[in-house]
């Protein structure tokens, strides 16, 4: 198994905490982003999408993130990832898809430099452009999850999807110093994630490709 990763990623990120839950441990090969390696021919044989993470796994190389960790999950079926309760489980993928599908996105590096290079965005509103897109987002998984206030995970006792996704997502708001005050809920599911050791072993700081 070998997963393309880097450390700033957070998609990458995601696929990391969901092997280290599945105590798994792939070999790692590192997709400088910022030195633009991500759209070289050689990752681009890897991955057409020019994205990390891709995970290579007996030959086959499996791409986005949510994918990968739902096959992790069907072939490793313990502890569990997505709730067996059908509500529960839409509840979780509904907050990791308003992540991975409606913040995530607009807040990529592609679309980030795109701003800067062809529109002439400067760097307070490229900051401002990815913050708002957090906000927006947070507010929603907030209110979602303002009534399991005290429940330790997102969707209760055992972590899911849903803080697979909140966690990495949490630590690209606190690149841009977003402040969490307002989303008591996800920084109490961030905090006590954090506490497990998948999730910060998982953390972009501790990663071997870490600047
Ligand atoms: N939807 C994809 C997103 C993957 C993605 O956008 N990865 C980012 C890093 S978090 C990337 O490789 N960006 C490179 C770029 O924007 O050039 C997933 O969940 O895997």
């Amino acid at each position: 198994m070998i997963l393309h990763d880097y450390f700033r990623s957070s998609a990458a990120y995601r696929v990391r905490i969901a092997l280290n839950l599945k105590a798994l441990k792939p070999e790692r090969k590192f997709v400088h982003l910022r030195k633009g390696d991500q759209r070289g021919a050689d990752y681009r044989a890897v991955n057409p999408q020019g994205l990390v993470p891709t995970l290579e796994i007996g030959g086959v190389r499996l791409t986005q993130s949510l994918a990968i960790i739902e096959y992790l999950d069907e072939k490793y079926p313990e502890p569990p990832l997505v709730p067996r309760d059908a509500e529960e489980r839409a509840l979780a993928r509904a907050i990791a898809l308003t992540i991975a599908c409606d913040i995530h996105p607009i807040d990529n590096l592609r679309v980030l430099q795109y701003l800067e290079r062809e529109l002439g965005a400067d760097a307070a509103k490229r900051d401002a452009w990815y913050a708002h897109w957090i906000r927006e987002g947070f507010e929603a998984i907030e209110k979602q999850l303002a009534p399991r206030r005290g429940e330790t995970y997102a969707l209760g006792a055992q972590p899911t999807l849903a803080d697979i996704c909140i966690v990495p997502q949490v630590a690209n708001a606190a690149r841009v110093k977003l402040p969490m005050e307002p989303y008591p809920r996800i920084a109490e599911v961030n905090a006590n994630c954090l506490k497990l050791q998948a999730f910060a072993d998982a953390r972009p700081e501790v990663q071997p490709d870490a600047e």
